[in-house]
């Protein structure tokens, strides 16, 4: 197929309350075990390139990666800009044939946000592309952390229907208390949940969580084994996720799983095979063990059979 437009895929997510994985890639072996894993579930998927990634490989070589696999398979796949920061950024991601992207003006007042997110919505929306915004901070939420304190970094439900009126945005990312990264917790894995379910029900627009990776044990464990230094690693359950996606959310970015898994199958060759010299060798069992875990990642999400 060719790529598809975000809103068309997350619009009926929402409507049938379930999530699409949306995996980071910025190289070959990446997209094609996200994109095999996706069309073997028969499952709609998002592929998503940071800043970094455009930097790393190129706005046209990811776009053209893309549209080469996505056109041999028949699910959807959508190509984002994960937490676009800047405007030639984005422009750049829009120019290339991203069909969603992601203005991160979170970082900023709530008036500037509104003010940063409409620009780009006008835009892309101009170019039939869908757009993403984030509020609140995403920032993990311990026992310790006082009412206050949640209300200042969380997402606040009532300004979320005033950002969403006034800034025509497709996609919504609140902050409910997951973190980028493989150091999520200290304690269980939580999310505020009711907070989430407020916004779901004040806006009812697709919702994305971010920081949700999982970080699986077993898989830390592995690259341990082989001399990965991970100590205090903790992501975001299984059980927590599938109650986020309960509670409204439609997309989920997982990136740090798919590193994990990336480093722990490559120590695992270069530690058994010391005279392996061959790239294919070493990045093929990388590949197979992302394809694994987007697979795990999917059926968690309910999007199976839903291409
Ligand atoms: O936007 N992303 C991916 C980039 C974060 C850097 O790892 C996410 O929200 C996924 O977060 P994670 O770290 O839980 O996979
Ligand atoms: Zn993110």
């Amino acid at each position: 197929m060719p790529i598809t437009v975000g809103i068309d895929v997350l619009q009926k997510a929402s409507e049938k309350n379930y999530a699409v994985g949306a995996f980071n890639f910025n190289n070959m072996e990446t997209l094609q075990a996200i994109l095999e894993a996706a069309s073997e579930l028969d499952a709609p998927v998002i592929v998503e390139a940071s800043e970094g990634a455009v930097k790393y490989a190129g706005a046209s070589m990811l776009f053209n990666m893309v549209q080469a696999l996505a056109s041999q398979i028949s699910i959807p796949v959508v190509l984002h800009l994960d937490h676009g920061k800047d405007f030639s950024l984005i422009m750049t991601a829009l120019r290339a044939g991203f069909t969603s992207v992601m203005i991160d003006a979170s970082s900023f007042p709530f008036e500037e946000n509104i003010r940063q997110t409409k620009r780009i919505v006008d835009i892309a929306h101009a170019m039939g592309v869908s757009v993403e915004a984030e509020l609140g901070t995403l920032k993990g939420i311990e026992d310790s952390v006082s009412v206050d304190e949640r209300n200042a970094t969380l997402i606040n439900p009532q300004q979320a229907v005033t950002f969403v009126s006034e800034t025509g945005v497709d996609y919504l990312a609140p902050a409910v208390g997951t973190s980028h990264g493989a150091f999520k917790y200290k304690g269980e894995s939580r999310i505020d949940y009711e907070r989430l379910k407020e916004v779901k029900k004040l806006t009812k627009m697709p919702l994305v969580l971010h920081g949700a990776s999982g970080v699986p044990e077993s898989i830390v464990e592995k690259a341990e084994r082989f001399g990965a230094q991970l100590k205090g690693a903790k992501g975001v359950s299984d059980e927590v996720l599938q109650e986020a996606v309960t509670c409204g959310i439609n997309k989920v970015n997982t990136d740090t799983d798919l590193r994990i898994a990336t480093v722990a199958a490559i120590r695992e060759v270069l530690a058994n095979h010391p005279q392996e010299i061959d790239p294919r060798k070493i990045l093929g069992p990388a590949r197979t063990a992302m394809k694994e875990v987007v697979k795990h990642r999917i059926g968690l999400l309910g999007s199976t059979g839903k291409a």
